[in-house]
């Protein structure tokens, strides 16, 4: 039998954790954890605090790189954000550069508990290298991928259409589960469908505690 359940998640619940210096230092590895990465200056923070009515739950910043540690959220019960550390900021040594990829490729292909990936990108510069990595690495571990084209206020509607079709076709030469839309944290382009997803994503955390309700009922008959 499949259980489906359809949860409406209050977001603006959300509230953070703690912050990691690297994965290795996340909480234990369960319940259910969607994973937001993008560029430096993506839009990020902003998309957190947007999606959670939270002003400044996750800082945001004029500078790029702002963001260096993995901050963690709870949304609900069993329900967790990770915010990873922007990529691709010019300015981090190299050194530093090659150590993050090395330890974000591992979360994605490690961590058990993540089952969605939003990726940002600003939709005037989408689809950069590590973007592509990202995605791949997210679709070889059949983690479903959200791309979000961050500040789509920055567009007409005509280019901004155009630039989701195009996004959408180099996605598809990617494989795997990856859905593309566009977003605006300003205007609040997208949120209430980002939140539909999420609330699919969360949803068997859900489905889980049904279940230990309906073992409790049972034992107790
Ligand atoms: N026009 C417009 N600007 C935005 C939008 N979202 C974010 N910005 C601006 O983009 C800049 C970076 O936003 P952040 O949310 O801090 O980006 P981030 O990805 O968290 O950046 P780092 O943590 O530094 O990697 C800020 O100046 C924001 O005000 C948007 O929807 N529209
Ligand atoms: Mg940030």
């Amino acid at each position: 039998m499949e259980l489906t359940v359809s949860v409406k998640i209050h977001y603006q619940n959300t509230h953070f954790i703690t912050s990691a210096p690297d994965i290795r230092h996340l909480p234990e590895d369960e319940g259910i954890e969607i994973a937001f990465a993008g560029r430096s200056n993506a839009g990020k923070s902003s998309s957190l605090n947007r999606l959670t009515n939270q002003r400044s739950l996750a800082k945001t910043s004029k500078t790029p790189g702002r963001t260096q540690l993995i901050n963690l959220f709870k949304v609900d019960e069993g329900c967790h954000i990770v915010d990873l550390p922007g990529y691709g900021f010019a300015q981090v040594p190299l050194e530093m550069k090659k150590k993050w990829q090395k330890s974000l490729g591992e979360y994605l292909q490690k961590r058990r508990c993540l089952k969605g990936l939003v990726v940002l990108m600003d939709i005037r510069h989408p689809m950069k290298d590590l973007d592509k990595q990202l995605i791949i690495w997210a679709v070889d571990s059949g983690i479903p991928v959200q791309v979000l084209l961050t500040k789509a206020d920055k567009l007409k509607s005509g280019a901004r259409k155009a630039q989701v079709l195009s996004v959408r076709q180099e996605a598809l030469t990617l494989g795997g589960d990856v859905q593309v839309d566009a977003f605006s944290s300003l205007k609040g382009i997208g949120v209430d469908q980002l939140r539909n997803k999420l609330d699919v994503w969360f949803a068997p955390a859900f489905a889980a505690l049904e279940s230990t309700e309906d073992d409790l009922d049972s034992d107790a008959q």
